[in-house]
């Protein structure tokens, strides 16, 4: 397959000002016909006959041109090229489709008796023929006819101009959407659907109907999706002055789906997964989610819908900056400190990896071959992490929303346009007079930057040294300094005075800045909020963290110094660093940071539930092999894995008294208690600690909390930690837990996942007995990923000595790539990670890689991953 570039961007030479689809919906037979006005683009110099409409999989049953039938075209892999002599032209195509052959689930679709549609990036191609690029803007005027009974509704983007009866059965709706859009954010829906559904009124008088549309046994479980909604829409016109531009807003929710959701304009689609929830199948998390995701793909309405992107390297643009406006909205509804704490955690966990491996790439890419590989966590999480920095340098310390400045003058400026970042830099630094000149790396170098900082006392402060280091990743060598902003306070450790904030720019790849003292044995408080997505390594001594844990006012540094306190112990015990003293030290240290979080009545238990969280493995498999930078050392994920568990045996034993108490004050809060969730949250953490030092108890103490639960979290977590236990208590919830949801489908994921991420020895024989039961198919993405992702999480499963993990995995991209290559090519990159990992099992993983990329006949998402995962 080809490799596309960024350089080569070329305006398309044609514009298609209006679209009109005609559909003859079947779910085994589809026929579209398109009737496309275009012109030549006054923007470009081509003259070139040539009108390459953009094709995949489809058959064509009649070109005509300007109401004559036209036989000047030819085909060319799959893309319909037609000759035109003059400047305005009405071409129409005919094609005919199949939506029950389409298990990639992109374009056209059958999904449990309904038809949907998933455009983005490309499939829209696989509909009918059409320039399928971002920067083609078109309005859409769609009628589509059905069975009555079989599609009693029928949607499409924007407002509803037509319905009435067909012949036979049949009944069809017209729908028109005035705003210009790209093919990406097309969407059609037909099936048997019930709304949830309630008028929001916009800041200016707009009545909107927005609906959530499902199959009417889900409806009780909308509710809280409909809410959400409604607080986006408030939280964008408060915060970022963006008021909705239509009169219905609708959401429909599906059940095979290969992302979380899709923001076609006016038509959102959505994974079931983050849609549904009610206190009996959603845990806490899942609410959390839900009210995330809807957040999301409302906010894209603005960033993404009416500004898009010019083409698909521009990515981020529209998806850096949507996530970081979802994440300020939940942390404004949520929390501002929990909701940090877990967005850096998610960071952590996969963006981290990602731009240490082969598949590293900056936020804004320079090449792909296959555009689906690139909905990635670092266009994602790393994109929104990059403009939340911008965000911190025009707002820190100020009174005003400087940065609103910078957004207002871009949404304003590129309204209707497809734009780039660079537009959107441009837009800020002209809004907010930041100048971000050598910030602008951040789009360009990937790799996450690391500083090195060693501190001295000197006559007027405390004289800190930062060393940058930008690591070479697969295409990019030498890298420039990049343009850090961090929040830093120097604490006194004798006396407690916490120092006060401030910002400080790191542009070199070397400087020293003198910090001011408030009091005698000054203690640096660094990169608080996470101000920036680096790894910091600071010398400071494990009292110093020990303080930072339990006393720093920042949340977000006393959450780190923990960590740092279990990453350093950690990391050392599995390196064998560390003698007997060494370990009994490093385990008590970590005990005493615990004990403060454990016992601080200031804290709420929210944020304790957060404090209590050791680093995930992945995290500490990237700090291992991280910490040598001559890069010799690998990591060993399997004694990582042991120390974890023992450290958690320990902080079982010598804080049982602390967790005892506090599991009392948190055993039996009821659900609706405002203090419930944070109980919840604690609650199952220490379950889990006891399942490490005392399983015996933990099985008591977890089948209680299942048997008495009112709610899906506490069960849930209960199940979680009788999973890990050899005990005659697992067997008999999880069968409990199954007849209970047996059919209801996002629980039994739940109890799919719940088995293939346990600490139970046996795992690896469970989830090969769990690919053959009745209910798991390869043909549901979100059950092939609560089985097999999970597994491929589960480090020492995954990990295990004889490679019997690796192969599952492999034989899973195998089976999955012809049936939906876009979510097979997801699992590539937990093999990808070999060359982090000691050398057996190294080998182990590139074998399994070398055996896929041996097979014939491989998706252009699958062989693009794996090619990359062994360059
Ligand atoms: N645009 C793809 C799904 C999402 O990021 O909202
Ligand atoms: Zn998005």
């Amino acid at each position: 397959p080809p490799v596309i570039r960024r350089e080569d961007y070329e305006p398309y030479p044609w514009i298609v000002p209006e679209t009109e689809l005609d559909f003859a919906l079947g779910i085994g037979s589809t026929r579209v016909a398109a009737r496309l006005k275009i012109k030549r683009n006054p923007g470009t110099e081509s003259t070139s006959p040539e009108l390459r409409l953009n094709g995949d999989g489809l058959t064509t049953e009649m070109v005509m041109v300007d109401g004559a039938r036209f036989g000047d075209w030819s085909m060319d892999e799959g893309d319909l090229v037609v000759n035109l002599p003059g400047e305005s032209h009405t071409v129409e195509i005919v094609t005919q489709i199949d939506p029950s052959a389409n298990t990639a689930l992109m374009g056209l679709f059958a999904s449990n008796g309904m038809l949907c549609t998933q455009c983005e990036a490309e499939g829209f191609r696989r509909i009918t023929f059409f320039p399928d690029r971002p920067d083609v803007l078109s309005t859409y005027r769609v009628k589509m006819s059905g069975s009555k009974d079989r599609f009693p509704i029928l949607l499409c983007n924007g407002n509803k101009v037509g319905e009435g009866e067909g012949d036979g059965g049949t009944h069809w709706a017209e729908w028109h959407d005035p705003w210009p859009k790209p093919s990406y954010l097309f969407a059609l829906v037909a099936g048997d659907l019930v709304a949830n559904s309630a008028p929001f009124t916009t800041r200016s008088g707009r009545v909107v109907e927005c609906n959530v549309w499902v199959r009417e046994e889900d409806l009780a479980r909308t509710d809280h999706a409909l809410q959400s909604l409604h607080r986006s829409m408030k939280w964008d016109e408060d915060v970022f002055g963006r008021e909705y531009d239509l009169d219905l807003y609708n959401i429909v929710a599906v059940s095979d789906f290969n992302m979380g959701a899709m923001e076609n304009k006016g038509l959102n689609v959505f994974n079931t997964k983050y849609v549904l929830a009610d206190p009996d199948t959603a845990t806490d998390a899942d609410f959390d989610a839900v009210e995330g995701v809807i957040a999301h793909e409302y906010f894209h309405n603005w960033s993404g819908n009416r500004i898009t992107c010019r083409d698909w390297f521009q990515l981020s643009l529209k998806e850096g900056f949507t996530v970081l406006r979802d994440q300020l909205f939940s942390q404004d509804v949520q929390g501002e400190a929990v909701k940090r704490i877990e967005d850096v955690r998610i960071l952590r966990a996969a963006q981290f990896p990602e731009d240490a491996g082969p598949l590293a790439h900056p936020i804004r890419p320079d090449s792909y071959r296959e555009i689906s590989n690139f909905y990635t966590a670092t266009v994602y999480n790393k994109g929104a992490e990059v403009i939340r920095m911008m965000r911190t340098l025009a707002n820190f310390g100020g009174q005003v929303d400087n940065f609103r400045k910078g957004t207002d003058l871009y949404f304003d400026r590129h309204d209707g346009e497809a734009a780039t970042c660079e537009d959107f830099i441009t837009a800020i630094e002209d809004g907010t007079g930041l100048e971000l000149a050598q910030f602008r790396r951040w789009y360009r170098q990937a790799g996450t930057p690391r500083i090195a900082v060693r501190q001295t006392l000197g006559d007027d402060g405390l004289d800190v040294t930062f060393r940058q280091t930008v690591p070479d990743t697969p295409g990019q060598r030498n890298k420039g300094a990049m343009h850090i902003p961090l929040r830093v306070a120097v604490h006194c450790r004798e006396t407690g005075a916490l120092g006060a904030e401030q910002l400080i720019e790191l542009r070199q790849d070397e400087q020293t800045i003198t910090l001011p003292l408030s009091g005698p044995f000054p203690v640096l408080s660094i990169n608080r909020g996470f101000t920036a997505p680096v790894i910091i390594e600071r010398e400071l001594d494990s009292a110093d963290l020990v303080f930072l844990a339990a006393k720093d006012d920042d949340p977000f540094a006393r959450y780190e110094a923990l960590q740092d306190l279990a990453v350093r112990h950690l990391v050392a015990a599995a390196s064998q660093q560390l003698d007997q003293a060494g370990r009994a030290e490093g385990k008590r240290l970590v005990c005493d940071a615990f004990r403060s979080i454990l016992t601080d009545p200031e804290l709420d238990h929210s944020m304790r539930g957060e404090l209590m969280m050791l680093p995930s493995e992945t995290y500490l498999f990237e700090a291992m092999a991280g910490s040598d930078p001559a890069g010799i050392r690998k990591a060993e994920p399997l004694e990582i894995h042991k120390e974890r568990e023992q450290l958690k045996t320990v902080i079982g034993v010598t804080l049982k008294r602390e967790l005892e108490g506090l599991y009392a004050q948190v055993a039996d809060v009821p659900y609706d208690d405002p203090a419930g969730r944070g109980a919840r949250k604690v609650k199952t953490q220490i379950a889990a600690l006891f399942a490490a030092s005392d399983p015996e108890r933990a099985a008591i103490m977890a089948s209680r909390q299942f048997d008495q639960a009112d709610n899906m979290t506490d069960r849930q977590g209960a199940l979680m930690v009788l999973c890990g236990l050899k005990h005659p208590a697992r067997d008999e919830r999880l069968q409990a837990f199954y007849d209970r949801y047996q059919g209801n489908a996002l629980v039994i994921d739940k109890w799919f996942t719940l088995q293939a991420l346990s600490l139970h020895p046996d795992v690896l024989s469970h989830v090969k007995a769990l690919a053959e039961h009745p209910d798991f198919t390869m043909k549901n993405p979100n059950r092939v990923r609560s089985l097999y992702m999970a597994f491929a999480g589960n480090a020492h499963a995954f990990h295990a000595q004889d490679g019997s993990g690796y192969r599952m995995i492999a034989d899973v991209i195998l089976a999955l790539d012809p049936i939906n290559p876009q979510t097979a090519a997801r699992f590539v990159s937990p093999l990808g990670r070999w060359r982090r990992i000691e050398s057996v099992k190294a080998g182990l993983m590139k074998a399994e890689l070398e055996r896929i990329a041996g097979t014939e006949g491989l998706s252009r998402d699958t062989f693009e991953q794996v090619s990359r995962s062994l360059d």
